[in-house]
């Protein structure tokens, strides 16, 4: 529809941190979203909606213009590779490092090194980029546990505290990217509703530096 516009966020930690800041941009959400099971959500701007979906689909709504907007973190939109998008604003939220960790001292010999992730495309580029040959396996969760029960010598994962891997006896060995959640928007709505478009973002950075001036 022309006049409308789509949001698409996640329900975890990016829409709690992400929330504050559309409310800033004059976007409030009608329903409480963390106990809500609404899907699309109406909001206090004629036209907006906000729909809720898992993080990792966040780039595939905005890429076939399912939603004009998204939120998503760095490390999903480094795997998805961003085919589609622009991705106009860093907000600064939903901030982490994207890491390999592993136990202290522990190296295979005589073979590979077995790296466990999620982060298959980001992990294949960080150890191809160096040169280092590692056999990666894919995982959906709970990666700490690879190396404890000898499925992986090193994971790749998102640290913020630190506190999941000391709980599970690793550490973290290697930085590869600091993360944090960007606002995406589809190229083709770009075009067709600029306007509105361009005022959202300038609404949203307002917000943003706003928010890190306080
Ligand atoms: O549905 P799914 O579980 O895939 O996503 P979700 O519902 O959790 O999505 P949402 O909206 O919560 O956002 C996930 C996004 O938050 C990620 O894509 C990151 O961009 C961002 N983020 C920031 C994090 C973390 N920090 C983080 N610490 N996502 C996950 N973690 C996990 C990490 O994987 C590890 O298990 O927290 C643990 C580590 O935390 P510490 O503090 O113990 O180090
Ligand atoms: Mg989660």
């Amino acid at each position: 529809m022309p006049g409308t516009l789509t949001i698409a966020v996640s329900k975890g930690r990016i829409l709690k941190e992400a929330a504050p800041l559309l409310a800033q941009a004059g976007i409030e959400l009608h329903d409480d979203p963390q106990t809500s099971r609404k899907l699309i959500l109406e909001t206090s701007r004629p036209g907006v909606k906000v729909v809720v979906i898992r993080a990792t689909d966040v780039p595939t709504y905005v890429q076939y213009g399912a939603a004009e907007l998204g939120i998503a973190g760095k490390d999903v939109l480094m795997e998805h590779g961003g085919e589609g998008l622009y991705e106009p604003l860093d907000l600064r939220i939903a901030r982490c490092r994207l890491m390999v960790a592993g136990r202290p001292g522990a190296r295979p010999h005589g073979r590979r090194l077995r790296v466990a992730t999620k982060y298959v495309e980001s992990t294949r580029r960080y150890f191809a980029d160096q040169g280092r040959q590692v056999e990666i396996i894919k995982l959906y969760g709970s990666m700490e546990l690879a190396p404890l029960v000898g499925l992986a010598d090193l994971i790749v994962d998102l640290v913020d505290t630190g506190n999941t891997l000391r709980a599970n006896g690793l550490e973290p060995l290697e930085h590869i990217a600091d993360i944090s959640s960007r606002l995406i928007v589809n190229k083709a709505a770009m075009k067709m509703k600029h306007d509105r478009i361009v005022e959202f973002v300038a609404r949203l950075r307002a917000a943003v530096e706003k928010r890190e001036a306080a």
